[in-house]
């Protein structure tokens, strides 16, 4: 190597990193997430989670609430949720107990009922079910890869409007119409709606992304026929088996996903057990499409 090589060459990590599905998600082992952790595996932890778009670390044990918080820092700026109470005695948390119905079985990328939407999710787990509640995620980048160049072109040009008031009660059976109606009542204390590209082009690996999920409410400028039709047509690529992996929760394993090139589903497939997770978001930034347009939130900012 020449001397010029050397000076250029970055400070590197390498970590100990195991895809789990062919396109989608990698376990990382051999790391204790905390806020002493080096500079140098934070950037390579930021590397693996673009690339590998969902990071896995099993057996966090010793990561309580403001352990989790405080490591989050690391990787960007926490927020809350903007209507969610955050956890009592903390400052981001949000938590997601099955037993009070807070149960995410619909595809959806958080919070895109606003512009500058998280850019990662931090999700720790508390109480694991001792079967079912597994959580799955999808690639959006390889779902707009999969289509063809008239489908590329079409979706290149789409805004949707997402908003925070969308179909609570879809496809929830363990969830009773009290515990939705609340739940509901605070979720959409302030309504938002913003308009985004479906097609994202990520602010850092350039890829493209479709950004749909269960906050969008229509395709701009179509019918609601016509915009389910659209929206169907799009969303089924995303969540194609082939752009999903899975993940098989035990308590105090912790998944991080680039919010910005994912969508996922909490599988409710536990029925009474128990399962309680915890998560952390970190602030993003405007969504851009293709023609460098940027996303606008026209309602509740
Ligand atoms: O419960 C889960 O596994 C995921 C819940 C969810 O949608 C989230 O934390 O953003
Ligand atoms: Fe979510």
């Amino acid at each position: 190597m020449s001397n010029a090589a050397r000076v250029v060459a970055p400070v590197t990590h390498a970590l100990d990193i195991h895809p789990v599905a062919g396109r989608i998600g990698a376990e990382i082992r051999g790391v204790q997430l905390s806020a002493d952790l080096e500079p140098a595996v934070i950037e390579a932890i930021q590397a693996a989670l673009v690339q590998y778009k969902v990071v896995f670390f099993r057996a966090q044990t010793h990561l309580d609430d403001q352990g989790q918080e405080a490591f989050a820092h690391l990787l960007g700026e926490p927020i809350a949720h903007p209507t969610v109470p955050v956890r009592e005695g903390t400052r981001y948390l949000l938590e997601l107990d099955g037993g009070e119905g807070r149960r995410a079985n619909s595809w959806h990328t958080d919070v895109t009922f606003v512009d500058a939407y998280p850019k990662a999710s931090i999700l720790r787990s508390v109480v694991a079910p001792a079967s079912g509640g597994d959580t799955v995620w999808a690639n959006t980048a390889t779902a707009y890869q999969d289509l063809s160049a008239e489908l590329q072109a079409l979706a290149d040009q789409l805004w949707a409007v997402h908003s925070n008031e969308y179909d609570y009660a879809a496809a929830k059976p363990n969830v009773s119409l009290e515990q939705l109606e609340n739940y509901r009542k605070i979720f959409t204390s302030t309504v938002y709606e913003t308009e985004h590209p479906v097609v994202r082009v990520h602010p850092v690996s350039g890829e493209k992304n479709l950004l749909l999920g269960h906050f969008v409410k229509r395709i701009k400028g179509y019918s609601q026929s016509d915009s389910a039709h659209l929206f169907n047509l799009l969303q089924s690529h995303v969540t194609r088996l082939e752009n999903t992996v899975r993940w098989r929760w035990q308590a105090g394993d912790v998944a991080i996903w680039d919010n910005r090139a994912t969508q996922h589903y909490a599988v409710d497939d536990y029925g009474t057990q128990g399962r309680v997770v915890r998560r952390v978001t970190l602030q993003g930034d405007v969504p851009v499409g293709v023609a460098g347009q940027h996303s606008r939130t026209t309602r509740g900012a």
